[in-house]
């Protein structure tokens, strides 16, 4: 399988790219990275360096992949957080040609905004670029429950508004919505829940809650979910697969005391996901 991966590079730590890349390796994905900035650290920190890349010369790096006949064995497009609004075009642009060489290839849009807690975090003209012309044109979209909200005018909270607002994003065009950070009221205490819509049903996965947030691990999930639908074509399948991976990576870089993912030393519970936890249908 190879997937082109639109995303941001950070040097120190993990998001974007440097969250997607490695699980994915890991999982014996072939990856065609192209960096949308180039940073020392993610913006979490609060101070950061380095260029955002001009939509322009991402633009360029993708032509030079599309001339050495790479886009007819791209089997998904994966993109991220989007650093500024000219990007968008681009990764509109890159998907319409994957798809013409591959029709059979998938795009999966990661639509970054914010989150419950913290509101947005992208800036303010992202988010309606992301709904009205970046999420009409993905298979696959991973919104956490805020991000669904702003897609769909609405505000999901416990499962039957979710499920309703997730048929309200496929709606828009994506056939296959995995909803993160669900929180809905009648859960287990200390849980979080992740849920998938797709033409063959939804399914629902609950994990505990662990009591830490670390940047990045949004980008690993998208990652990994889109890989394993891909592969699979299974949503319960992924939505499995994807939950133990990550629950584990986040396990572990909460017992590490770091503030930053411990991709690397998470490996195995990429490459064997311990399944853990199952979906259940809803
Ligand atoms: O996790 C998304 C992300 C991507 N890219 C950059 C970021 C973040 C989140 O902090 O700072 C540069």
């Amino acid at each position: 399988m190879k997937v082109l991966s639109i995303q941001s590079a950070v040097a120190h730590g993990h998001v974007g790219n440097s969250a997607a890349v490695f699980p994915l390796q890991r999982i014996g994905v072939e990856v065609v990275p192209v960096y949308t900035v180039n940073f020392s650290n993610h913006t979490g920190y609060g101070a950061w360096r380095g260029p955002l890349i001009p939509p322009p010369e991402v633009a360029e790096i993708l032509l030079g992949v599309e001339e050495r006949g790479v886009f007819p064995q791209v089997d998904a497009v994966l993109s991220g957080y989007q650093g500024g609004a000219g990007i968008a075009d681009v990764i509109i642009d890159a998907v319409a040609r994957v798809k013409a060489a591959n029709p059979s290839a998938l795009y999966a849009c990661d639509p970054v905004m914010g989150n419950a807690k913290s509101g947005c975090f992208v800036a303010p003209e992202i988010p309606v670029l992301l709904r009205d012309r970046v999420v009409p044109v993905a298979d696959i979209i991973t919104p956490n429950q805020f991000e669904l909200g702003f897609l769909t005018g609405t505000e999901p909270a416990d499962l039957d508004s979710t499920l309703a607002s997730a048929d309200l994003a496929r709606a828009m065009g994506p056939s296959t919505v995995l909803v993160t950070s669900v929180e809905r009221p009648d859960r287990a205490e200390g849980t979080i829940e992740m849920l998938v819509v797709d033409p063959a049903g939804a399914w629902i996965v609950n994990t505990p809650h662990l009591p830490f947030k670390a940047n990045g691990s949004g980008d690993v999930t998208a990652a990994l979910f889109t890989a394993h639908y891909t592969a699979t074509k299974d949503a319960a399948v992924a939505l499995e697969r994807t939950a133990s991976s990550v629950f584990d990576l986040i396990d572990l870089t909460f017992r590490s005391g770091e503030r930053e993912l411990r991709l690397v030393q998470a490996q195995e519970f990429y490459a064997s996901p311990r399944m853990q936890f199952s979906a259940e249908k809803v």
